[in-house]
């Protein structure tokens, strides 16, 4: 018998008891630390270390009620999801996502390998850091973790075994009313509005039926669209990153969705950086080369994706069907076109949803926050309304300087 038989929500002091009994990773007669670390919307994540070593580890574990709500109550049965869903990506995407030492069912806890040298991608981005190399990685993440789960390439009734195990009705359910609802109609009243955008957010998102009929088209597809195995919340706070190296986690949201939710949802957290770098850098000079490399590497994210994809869809696709002609741009055009539709999706939840992110809201001048807040909605209704315009990097360059110009 052992207290970790039945499910209770860890504290620090017991998480150290907790890996010892799990799995032989410190000796015997450590002297271990724990810290709790994590500043996400949902769950716990403990790093305990040996004190005299410095090697150390992750116990993540999914409490009952989320941290960013305690009425919201999700089933723990993400953390099965989570531990799964990373091991199948280290098997496509070797070395990009943390290994899972062990999946505990009772606790709801994954135990994984610490992510040493690398910083939350959205905090470092936030003290204005240039990662050079992340629009290859998350690129290669992304092709090589959506296209092999796909029916294009993998065997139907496999994909059809998947697309069961990965069935994700809580945290869908959350993606669906966050992102494709309620900013648009706030009928459960959890709307975060900047008070100086209310009159904005009134008319450009409340009342324009257009962009709700096209929210709504957007909306039944992420729900209908099981085309691949997607990571479903791939924002730069579900990234580790340093100059060198890029790691990618936090999957629970998998399931079998769109692959323009994965790719929207970077293209939209990039532009979150440019905003931050915009409004807060003082030195010219730093301003302009950091907010450069963040639309650089927007564009640079749709290219890569669009020639890596177009090779891995040429070199494995296997349905027979699929490798008619043409086939490989109209499958394509519609990942674009969904790309497109979420960035915008994105943009705006994280405005004024409930869940906001760091990059806006820690922008201390009124004005200045006001002013890339409705930066930010009118490119993101761009996104939407036109989105089968966004074919190339370029169109989102093109798209991003139309608005600086707008606003600026
Ligand atoms: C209620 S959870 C709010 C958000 O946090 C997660 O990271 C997801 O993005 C979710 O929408
Ligand atoms: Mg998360």
């Amino acid at each position: 018998m052992s207290r970790f038989d039945t499910y209770f929500l860890m504290k620090t002091e017991d998480v150290e008891e907790y890996v010892q009994e799990k799995i032989h990773f410190f000796e015997d007669d450590v002297k271990l630390e724990s810290k709790e670390i994590g500043d996400g919307n949902l769950n716990y994540v403990f790093r305990i270390k040996d004190t005299k070593s410095g090697k150390s580890i992750i116990v993540k574990q999914a409490g009952e009620a989320l941290r960013i709500s305690k009425e919201m109550k999700v089933s723990t049965d993400r953390g099965r999801i989570e531990a799964k869903i990373l091991q199948t990506q280290n098997k496509y995407a070797h070395g990009l996502v943390p290994k899972v030492y062990l999946y505990d069912g009772v606790m709801c806890a994954i135990i994984m390998e610490d992510m040493i040298g690398h910083t939350m991608m959205r905090t470092g981005l936030m003290n204005h850091e240039i990662y050079p190399k992340f629009a290859e990685h998350i690129t290669t993440f992304m092709v090589n973790t959506l296209l092999p789960t796909t029916d294009v390439v993998m065997n139907h009734k496999e994909k059809k075994e998947l697309v069961k195990q990965f069935i994700n009705p809580d945290l869908c359910e959350i993606t669906e009313d966050l992102v494709y609802s309620e900013p648009y109609i706030d009928y459960n009243h959890r709307n975060n509005v900047f008070p100086p955008v209310a009159d904005f957010v009134q008319k450009e998102l409340y009342e324009d039926k257009q962009l709700h009929l096209e929210v709504a088209k957007l909306k039944f597809d992420f729900m209908n669209n099981a085309q691949a195995l997607i990571h479903g919340d791939l924002h730069t706070g579900s990234i580790f990153i340093n100059k060198e190296h890029t790691f990618i986690f936090d999957p629970e949201f998998a399931f079998y969705g769109p692959i323009g939710y994965d790719v929207g949802n970077v293209i939209a957290n990039m532009f979150f950086t440019w905003c931050n770098g915009y409004a807060t850098i003082e030195n010219k000079e730093k301003r302009e080369k950091f907010c450069n490399w963040a639309i650089d590497t927007i564009e640079e994210i749709v290219d890569k994706f669009i020639a890596k994809f177009k090779v891995k869809f040429r070199e494995s696709a296997a349905d027979i069907m699929a490798k008619r002609e043409g086939f490989l741009d109209w499958y394509l055009g519609n990942i674009l076109a969904d790309t497109a539709g979420v960035a915008g999706l994105e943009s705006i939840r994280r405005t004024v949803g409930m869940a906001n992110v760091k990059d806006i809201t820690t922008i201390l001048d009124q004005d200045k926050r006001t002013m890339v807040e409705k930066m930010v909605i009118t490119l993101a209704k761009n996104y939407i309304i036109n989105r089968e315009k966004f074919n190339t990097g370029a169109d989102y360059r093109k798209a991003i300087n139309e608005v600086i110009e707008l606003y600026s």
